[in-house]
C-alpha cells in the first residue's frame, strides 16, 4: 500500500520521466525508480529500495522455510544446500544454508510475483519478465571456520543467457542485516569498471567452502560497501556487480530471499570454451545426481524459469 501511494505521488508530481538527453544503458525506464535512483544504479550497479516487501509476507516465507527444513513439505526440483564446515565439526546435522529453485512452491514463489518488486524489475529488464533463479538464503552462525562467508563473485558466472544488462537480481532482507550477521558487500560500479565476466573458482579457504560458492580473485583493499538493511528493504543489482557477504558472527541465522529476473527476450549462449564451462559441468553433474538422468546446462535453466509478467520470448523456446 505504502509503495502504491509513493508511486501515485510521483506520478502526480510528474517526476517519473528521465530527461531525453541522458544516456542509459543498464536500465530501460524510470516509471517506478526515481530519476536519482536510476542514475545511481547506472553508476553503481545497485540500488536499495527501502521497505519494498511487507513484513507480513516475510513472515509467511519464514514459516514456509521452517516447514521445509523440518521435512513437512517437499518441493519438486528444489535444491537444499548445507554448510560444509558444520559437517566437519561433527555437529549432528549441518544446517541448511540455502534453498534454491523454489519455483514450484506457491508460497515462496509468491515473492517473485510481487507487483511491488516486478514494478521495479521492469525498469531494468522491460515488461516481459522471466523469473530465472530463486533462493532463500539462511546464513548460519559461523562455526569458527569463516565458512559462512560468501566469496566475492559476479552472478553472471552462473547464467548462460544474455544480454547481461537485461538481467537483474532482487535481494530482500527478511530481517535486519548488518555487518555482524553478514550483510551483502558490494564493489560499487564494478558492473562497468570491471565490465566483463571474470574467471571464477573455489577460493582456497582453510575452513572449507560451500558447494557452488565460486569467487573472483579479490583483494580486500578494493573499495567495497557493506549494505546494512532493514527487513523488507530490497537491493536490485546488476549481474556483473562484484558482491559477496560477510561472516555471521551472531548466534542467529540471517535470512534473505532473492530472485534473478531476465527479459524473456534474452537468449541462451553456448558456454563451451568460455570461463563458464566449468560451472556448467559442475551444475550438470549435480542435476544428473538429483534427476537420475543427464540434462544440458541450458535445459536446467529452461526447466526452472517461469514467466512472471508479459509474454514469453526466446528464453522459453525449446531448441
Ligand atoms: O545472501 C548472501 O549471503 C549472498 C548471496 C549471493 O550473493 C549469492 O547466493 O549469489
Amino acid at each position: 500500500m505504502a509503495h502504491r501511494l509513493a508511486i501515485l505521488k510521483r506520478h502526480l508530481e510528474g517526476a517519473n520521466c528521465a530527461s531525453s538527453t541522458e544516456n542509459f544503458r543498464y536500465t530501460v525506464n524510470n516509471r517506478f525508480l526515481t530519476r536519482e535512483q536510476r542514475q545511481f544504479y547506472e553508476k553503481n550497479g545497485f540500488v536499495v529500495i527501502p521497505r519494498l516487501v511487507d513484513p507480513e509476507r516475510l513472515e509467511t516465507y519464514r514459516d514456509r522455510f521452517e516447514q521445509i527444513s523440518m521435512g513437512f513439505v517437499k518441493i519438486d526440483l528444489m535444491t537444499v544446500m548445507r554448510d560444509v564446515a558444520y559437517a566437519k565439526t561433527n555437529r549432528d546435522r549441518s544446517p541448511i544454508t540455502k534453498l534454491q529453485n523454489f519455483q514450484d512452491d506457491a508460497v515462496l514463489f509468491d515473492y517473485c510475483r510481487l507487483p511491488s518488486v516486478l514494478d521495479y524489475v521492469s525498469d531494468f529488464v522491460g515488461d516481459d519478465v522471466m523469473a530465472m533463479h530463486t533462493m532463500l538464503i539462511n546464513k548460519p552462525p559461523d562455526p569458527g571456520t569463516l565458512s559462512s562467508r560468501h566469496p566475492m563473485h559476479q552472478d553472471l558466472h552462473y547464467f548462460p543467457f544474455r544480454p547481461a544488462d537485461r538481467i537483474v537480481c532482487s535481494w530482500t532482507a527478511m530481517q535486519r542485516v548488518h555487518r555482524d550477521n553478514g550483510c551483502l558487500v558490494v564493489q560499487p560500479g564494478s558492473h562497468q569498471t570491471v565490465g566483463r565476466l571474470l574467471p571464477h573458482d573455489y577460493p582456497k579457504w582453510e575452513g572449507g567452502v560451500n558447494k557452488m560458492y565460486h569467487g573472483v580473485d579479490y583483494s580486500p583493499d578494493m573499495p567495497r560497501l557493506h549494505l546494512e538493511m532493514n527487513a523488507g528493504d530490497t537491493v536490485l543489482f546488476h549481474p556483473l556487480l562484484i558482491h559477496g557477504s560477510g561472516t555471521n558472527r551472531t548466534m542467529g541465522f540471517r535470512k534473505a530471499i532473492s530472485c534473478h529476473y531476465a527479459s524473456s527476450h534474452c537468449s541462451y549462449i553456448d558456454v563451451k570454451g568460455t570461463t563458464q564451462e566449468g560451472i556448467a559441468k559442475e551444475a550438470e553433474g549435480m542435476a544428473k545426481k538429483m534427476l537420475g538422468f543427464p540434462i544440458s546446462y541450458t535445459d536446467t535453466w529452461k526447466v526452472r524459469s517461469r514467466l512472471v509478467k508479459g509474454v514469453e520470448g526466446s528464453l522459453s523456446q525449446s531448441s
